[in-house]
């Protein structure tokens, strides 16, 4: 795995990290392999129970590398990045069973925020702030971007967030409900981790019910999703946080949940 993005597995939580500071943390071929890689690992893996994704330095991530992107335009290459990175990533991020929670520690533009859309659970930090940014290069949207954001701030905000980027800052977000905590900077790290790691030690057949749960709401009549709920729920049922949780309450005890 390529040094700009980190990968590191403790107690159940994946953190997965964007660690190309002095480019903004921008998305080169080397980065979006890594990353699509990272998340794939990190979904497979039964051991990993919850993923964090974040950044260093001052971005969270300024989408594609438009340094990188030049080059490849200028040497006649097609665009194949969105079917080969983008798409994969996006989904790794939106269906895997499990929370991913985006510490949103700077910046965030096009792919960069797409990503932080896909997630299950957003944490900024105060100065953090995110923009669409595709049209501003002339392009019109990727990385789930045009599902997820009409989803997180409804049909009229996003399409006026895609017609006309600008920068939406953390307070703004959090009054559209494009994320869900704001922390000072200085307590990003420390509060995206907390809220990762509670969601690694919880009962992971559960979360993931409540994530295909939403993801199928989201597309179907209420009919199909009570039948899926029927499903997911039967599923969650028959886990053995299930037992342990409800066996906890009647004792009136904190369950330990193990994830399955
Ligand atoms: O085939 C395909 O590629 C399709 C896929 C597309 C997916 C996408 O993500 S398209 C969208 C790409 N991203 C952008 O268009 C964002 C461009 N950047 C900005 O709008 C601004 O830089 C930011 C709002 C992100 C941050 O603004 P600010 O004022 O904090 O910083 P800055 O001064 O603009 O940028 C600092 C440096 O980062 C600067 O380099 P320099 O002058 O110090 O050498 C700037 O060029 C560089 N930078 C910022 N974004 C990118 C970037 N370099 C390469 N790629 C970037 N995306």
């Amino acid at each position: 795995m390529a040094d700009s993005v980190l990968y590191e597995v403790d107690g159940g939580l994946a953190t997965v990290t964007f660690n190309r500071p002095e480019a903004m943390n921008a998305l080169d071929t080397a980065t979006k392999e890594a990353l699509r890689d990272a998340l794939r690992e990190a979904g497979g893996d039964p051991a990993v129970r919850a993923v964090l994704l974040t950044g260093t330095g001052r971005a969270f991530c300024v989408g594609q590398d438009l340094k990188e992107h030049v080059e490849v335009l200028e040497a006649g290459g097609g665009m194949t990045t969105v079917a080969d990175h983008y798409n994969p990533i996006a989904t790794a991020i939106a269906t895997m069973p499990k929370p991913v929670v985006a510490g949103v520690n700077g910046v965030a533009a096009g792919a960069g925020a797409g990503f932080a859309f896909a997630a299950d659970y957003r944490v900024a930090a105060d100065t953090a702030s995110f923009t669409t940014a595709f049209t501003g290069v002339a392009l019109s949207a990727d990385s789930g971007m045009s599902w997820t954001l009409q989803r997180l701030v409804g049909y009229g905000r996003a399409a006026d967030l895609l017609l006309f980027p600008r920068p939406v800052r953390a307070e703004e977000a959090l009054g559209m409900g494009l994320v869900h905590r704001v922390v000072p900077a200085a307590e990003l790290a420390a509060e995206a981790l907390a809220v990762a790691r509670r969601l690694a030690e919880g009962p992971t057949v559960a979360y993931a019910g409540i994530k295909e749960a939403l993801a199928f709401g989201s597309g179907h009549g209420l009919v199909e999703t009570l039948a899926r709920e029927d499903v997911l729920q039967t599923r969650s049922g028959a886990s053995a946080d299930h037992r342990t949780a409800v066996d906890a309450f009647l004792r009136k005890e904190t369950p330990v949940f193990e994830g399955r």
